[in-house]
């Protein structure tokens, strides 16, 4: 059975391409989807790309990530500073979860330094540009590779 990856993104990130260049590059989120399925395709995963303004949302894809998905790649957006109840849901989920930030959020205000999801992922990319989503597939393919060993 191929394994499935859920990617999922948080507010605004349906924005991305175009506003704001400097700090999140010139791709949308169609070309980081499309990126993501090319890699999943040569890392033998199935992947599942969704994103949300709204934090409910996020937190049932996560919820049904529990039976449909062996591991996730969240980029949670703002919600990464403020979620308690998207952390409680991923602490739920019990493959890996790596948290994908486009941004460098240690390089920018300080209320952006504190991540709540941080506390449950087991990996964290950040200020790789939108190139973190195809690396986090990466290290998701070993991670399930090694579990699987
Ligand atoms: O660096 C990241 O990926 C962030 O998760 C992006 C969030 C921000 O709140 C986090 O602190 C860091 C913001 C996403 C908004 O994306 C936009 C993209 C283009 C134009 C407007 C918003």
């Amino acid at each position: 059975m191929t394994p499935c990856v859920f990617v999922l993104n948080g507010p605004n990130l349906n924005l991305l391409g175009t506003r704001q260049p400097h700090i999140y590059g010139s791709a949308t989120l169609a070309d980081v989807a499309a990126a993501c399925a090319v890699t999943a395709d040569t890392l033998g995963l199935g992947v599942r790309f969704h994103q949300s303004n709204h934090e409910a949302a996020l937190i049932d894809w996560v919820h049904e990530a529990r039976t449909a998905a062996q591991a996730i790649v969240i980029n949670p957006a703002a919600y990464t500073h403020t979620s308690v109840a998207l952390l409680d849901a991923l602490n739920a989920f019990e493959g890996p979860v790596i948290e994908v930030h486009i941004s460098n959020i240690h390089k920018r205000e300080s209320f952006r330094h504190q991540s709540y999801v941080s506390l449950r992922a087991d990996g964290i990319i950040a200020g790789l540009g939108t190139q973190g989503y195809t690396l986090a597939l990466q290290r998701v393919a070993h991670l399930l590779a090694e579990a699987a060993r």
